[in-house]
């Protein structure tokens, strides 16, 4: 059994991560941990973001961790929110202002083109990994559904006919940027 802290003060990433954990692994959230700190994030790259989560946890603790760092883009909006997902409205902007934000950003445009990506870091026996996941599909001009989080209500993803808000997490996993990418992560792991 391999133990690994999860860089993370998001608790919906963790119940999704935990659903996708195998046998082999368990993974210790940062309250689980006992770590309450506000995690940095100042770069303008997913990856850099990601790398910096790890690495503060990994100072912090000496042991094997691993974080994540997930963006909504979109090609209408050159990419946007991408990185600046988590405040796109502001600083302290919620889930509910930033859905705002987009679907004011996106009032008439008809390419709907998006994705979502996310970058893992993990840091295991002292070296660094990246994985990635990708997700594409549409941005709604609405809300619909009460599930998930973050963007969830706007986002449909190719392949599917309703928002990922609309998804049991089950469901969500089979289409999700974040699915794709914590395969990779234990696939990695489980060869090692
Ligand atoms: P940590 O940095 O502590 O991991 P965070 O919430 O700040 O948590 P991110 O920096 O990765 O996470 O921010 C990405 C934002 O994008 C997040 O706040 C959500 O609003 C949104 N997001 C991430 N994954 C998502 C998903 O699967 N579905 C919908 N929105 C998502």
């Amino acid at each position: 059994m391999h133990t690994l802290i999860f860089a993370t003060n998001n608790r919906n990433k963790v119940a999704e991560i935990q659903s996708l954990v195998g046998a082999n692994f368990t993974i210790i959230p940062l309250k689980e941990a006992g770590i309450e700190i506000d995690i940095p994030e100042p770069h303008d790259q997913l990856e850099a973001n990601a790398h910096e989560k790890a690495v503060t946890i990994f100072n912090l603790t000496h042991q094997n961790c691993f974080s994540e760092d997930t963006g909504l883009e979109i090609v209408a909006l050159d990419g946007a929110p991408g990185v600046k997902s988590a405040r796109y409205a502001g600083e302290n902007s919620n889930s509910q202002a930033n859905i705002d934000l987009v679907l004011s950003k996106m009032t008439g445009i008809e390419n709907r083109t998006a994705q979502f990506r996310t970058v893992i870091c993990l840091i295991w026996e002292n070296q660094t990994y990246y994985f990635e996941g990708v997700c594409k599909g549409q941005i709604l001009s609405n809300m619909q559904g009460e599930n998930g989080f973050g963007y969830d209500p706007i986002f449909v993803p190719d392949g599917a006919t309703k928002s990922f808000a609309n998804m049991t997490m089950d469901e969500k996993n089979t289409f999700s940027h974040r699915k794709k990418a914590v395969t990779q992560l234990f696939d990695f792991l489980g060869k090692l």
